[in-house]
């Protein structure tokens, strides 16, 4: 089979995975090819990939083990029944919520976080709707002055699950502190690793200077110069990388159902401070 193609989707992150069939099992060289983009462009897609649930946990199991999500009952997807690291993430005309609408890190308030997440998506809404947002965290870091990163490189933050998932459940979030600027342990090139999702406060300056600085941080984070918009089909992938990523999922589709599955690599070591 000829080797698997590599096509960026916007200059700063994404791109599109072609001549590859998750479906059966890939070589050394398809899976260091594919660290190497994922690192470089923070989320890679595939086209057109009807897998079921062992050849989706096979393909995330190249790059680590597999995660099993923190957020316990207080999340919108739901844990398959017989593979509780495979979360269900199915919407309806019933759906008081989604998935993922705010920016965010996927769990960043664990001590170490999930390294990459796998969605597949099965079910597409009908009218267009239900794209998901991505953004590098490369380029919002490399588009501070010069000033900005020298405040902020050394200052560490406190993401707080609470601040994401339901409130009245049994589960306790995690709550962790994180460098602000980290460097990813693939690439060595550093990135802004705070999320509206999760992250409450940066730790050892006063609570106004914190609340402003992050209300700035976020916006900037949001900037649509570093991100892209992924329209999805049915049997579309997208496998991020959420040390440099950053994603927003976009409810626009009730009463319509959007339905997928999603798998997520274990950290390997809490976020690298630059
Ligand atoms: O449904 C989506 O597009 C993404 C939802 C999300 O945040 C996630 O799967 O981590
Ligand atoms: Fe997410």
């Amino acid at each position: 089979m000829a080797a698997i193609t590599i096509t960026p989707l916007s200059p700063c992150v994404g791109a599109e995975i072609g001549n590859i069939d998750l479906r059966e099992p890939l070589s050394q060289d398809e899976v260091s090819t594919l660290k190497g983009a994922l690192g470089k462009y923070c989320v890679l897609f595939f086209r057109d990939q009807p897998i079921d649930l062992a050849a989706h946990r096979r393909f995330a199991q190249y790059f680590g083990e597999l995660h099993i999500h923190v957020g316990g009952e207080g999340t919108a997807s739901k844990p398959d029944p017989n593979y509780p690291e495979a979360r269900v993430q199915h919407f309806d005309r019933n759906s008081k919520r989604v998935s993922g609408e705010v920016w965010h890190t996927d769990q960043s308030c664990a001590a170490i976080p999930p390294m990459a997440s796998i969605l597949h998506q099965t079910i597409i809404p009908p009218d267009g709707g239900g794209d998901t947002l991505f953004a590098s965290m490369y380029a919002a870091y490399d588009a501070l002055s010069d000033r900005m990163k020298a405040f902020l490189t050394g200052l560490t933050a406190t993401h707080d699950g609470n601040k994401l998932f339901d409130k009245g459940t049994k589960t306790v979030y995690p709550i962790s502190s994180h460098p602000v600027i980290a460097v990813h342990p693939w690439t060595g090139k550093k990135l802004l690793y705070v999320n509206r999702g999760q992250t409450t406060h940066l730790n050892d300056i006063p609570r106004e200077e914190s609340d402003a600085i992050l209300g700035f941080l976020f916006q900037h984070i949001e900037n649509p110069e570093w991100q892209m918009r992924f329209h999805w089909r049915e049997h579309s992938i997208a496998f991020w990388d959420n040390r440099c990523a950053q994603h927003r999922a976009i409810w626009d589709y009730w009463p319509n159902v959007r339905s997928g599955v999603r798998v997520q690599i274990k950290g390997t070591q809490p976020p690298i401070p630059a």
